[in-house]
């Protein structure tokens, strides 16, 4: 096992990975950019060296700095964290040039992901279902009409390159195809470099559900089950959860299993996740592979009880999987929610600023990741995802009564956060039947009732804690707070007719 691993990233995600590595025995070694002095990591860590660049993102993103970093600190191997360096190819190979374990998979394999196209090629050789359309870049225009017609409109163009909706554009007739596909173009040439638009047939709002797959350097895999990742804004996710509202355990363990066979055509080791496309028919389609460590790892460590981030350790350091996939039994029910530093009520314009007072969740069911403390500066430099709160509970019910209960317990003053928004999602009549896909916050959500009062928060978390508790889940659709309750005293509510008394 490894002595020291250096942590090539920021914030909360550093935060993680050092809490493992400690659990392990294992010394860090964190990095900083000079505005990052005194974040919170840093002081985690055991050691940390400063990195240096005139814009502070460009400093996590310089390889050999890291590297030399890596070599003077006498680190063993580098975990990438998500983001800046953790899907490029040549980072992985820079590091096994360097004789240091790069903790995630070998260049290969990102690269095999890297490219949509190719991915969608071998994911279809090795019988993972892809989302009809093309697995070669548009060359000619006449041929991609004739293949559009024959997939039927409307369709989606999308960057070869890509991911995360950039290059992405609907179309709905041959009329709008040529400029929609110059328009693609030119955005993913500015994006990515490369100006390669493949076509995929569009599904009409699906889910977004997504398998946590493991392999070790043997060859031995397993699948850690599905996580729902459809509350998105703006292809950035809200709110994700596992298990997912629509799966049963023999689709969980076919979807698994086709996880599986997709990480294995690519040689795959170490974490990562197969994203999907699921419809209302409960078809899923292969849309990309994540190829490396998620944002959203920790509901699925909450319902397995497994450690990813200590599984990604051991197995970069040689171990085989010390668990087989008969190991694997999943048990409650659990919910992350990204707190950003923005303003949900100025368009989640970005916030920054010092954190003046901050009080943290706790108590049964709750987990904190954070990257923040009391006195922490927030800048602009960096994405703006500070925490998350992850919630556990035997039932999908309870994990959301903890969650509203742990929002409202959170207080942090000095900047804006999210945490009103979240709110209202969790407390939408939709997200409480688990009934939403990825259309839902553009289409099914009010962004105005963004507007409430704390208080009227309060009283719904009240109302929707007692149906939890009488397990009156079929009134969930009435509980439009607006028009089917109100407020008839401090600790009263009128629901339909009925009187509810808080009970917490
Ligand atoms: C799609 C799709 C519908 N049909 N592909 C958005 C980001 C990129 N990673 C893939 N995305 C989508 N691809 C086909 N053929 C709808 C989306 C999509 C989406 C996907 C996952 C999560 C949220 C989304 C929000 C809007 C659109």
């Amino acid at each position: 096992m490894f002595k020291r691993i250096l942590v090539a990233n920021r914030g909360e995600i550093a935060v993680r990975i050092i809490r493992a590595a400690h659990e392990l025995g294992i010394q860090t070694v964190a990095i900083y950019h000079k505005v990052d002095k005194s974040a919170a990591y840093v002081s985690y860590s055991d050691y940390a060296y400063e990195i240096f660049s005139v814009q502070p993102k460009a400093a996590y993103l310089d390889i050999q700095q890291i590297i030399d970093v890596a070599k003077k600190s006498g680190a063993e191997a580098i975990h990438p964290g998500y983001g800046f360096l953790s899907e490029r190819a040549p980072f992985s190979q820079a590091c096994l040039d360097a004789g240091i374990k790069f903790i995630g998979p070998k260049p290969y394999s990102i690269d095999a992901m890297g490219s949509k196209t190719r991915a969608r090629e071998l994911m279809e050789k090795a019988g993972v279902p892809i989302v009809p359309g093309t697995k070669q870049p548009i060359e000619n225009l006449d041929s991609a009409f004739e293949i559009a017609r024959k997939i039927g409109y409307p369709i989606l163009l999308k960057a070869s390159a890509g991911g995360g909706g950039k290059g992405m554009r609907k179309v709905f007739r041959e009329d709008d195809f040529k400029e929609n596909f110059e328009s693609a173009q030119r955005e993913a040439l500015k994006s990515f470099g490369d100006g390669s638009i493949y076509i995929e047939k569009f599904l009409e709002n699906p889910k977004h559900i997504e398998i946590q797959v493991i392999g070790d350097e043997y060859g031995n895999y397993v699948h850690l089950g599905e996580r729902d990742c459809s509350i998105q804004r703006r292809h950035q996710k809200v709110i994700e959860e596992a298990p997912s509202t629509v799966l049963d355990e023999e689709l969980r363990q076919k979807m698994g299993n086709v996880a599986i066979s997709a990480a294995r055509a690519v040689e795959y080791f170490n974490a990562g996740t197969v994203e999907f496309l699921f419809d209302k028919n409960k078809n899923f389609y292969f849309l990309e592979m994540n190829t490396r460590l998620q944002v959203e790892h920790p509901v699925t460590e909450f319902i397995t009880g497994f450690d990813i981030v200590k599984e990604q350790i051991n197995i970069a350091s040689g171990k085989p999987l010390s668990f087989r996939q008969e190991d694997v039994v999943f048990r409650g029910h659990s919910i992350e929610c990204r707190i950003n530093a923005e303003d949900p009520f100025n368009n989640f314009l970005p916030d920054t600023g010092r954190i003046e007072f901050l009080r943290e969740p706790t108590g049964k069911g709750v987990r904190l990741d954070s990257g923040i403390e009391q006195g922490s500066e927030v800048t602009i430099h960096f994405d703006p995802i500070i925490a998350k709160l992850i919630t556990y509970g035997r039932t999908r019910s309870e994990a959301i009564s903890i969650m509203l209960r742990a929002l409202n317990d959170f207080k942090i003053i000095g900047i804006k956060t999210g945490i009103p928004f979240l709110s209202s999602v969790l407390t939408h009549p939709r997200f409480l039947e688990g009934d939403y896909d990825t259309g839902f916050l553009e289409n099914d959500f009010d962004f105005s009732v963004l507007h409430k009062k704390d208080e009227e928060i309060l009283n719904e978390l009240a109302i929707i804690s007692t149906y939890i508790h009488n397990e009156e889940k079929s009134s969930y659709t009435n509980l439009n707070a607006s028009n089917t309750s109100t407020s008839i005293g401090k600790n009263k509510w009128k629901i339909r007719g009925q009187l509810f008394r808080r009970w917490f």
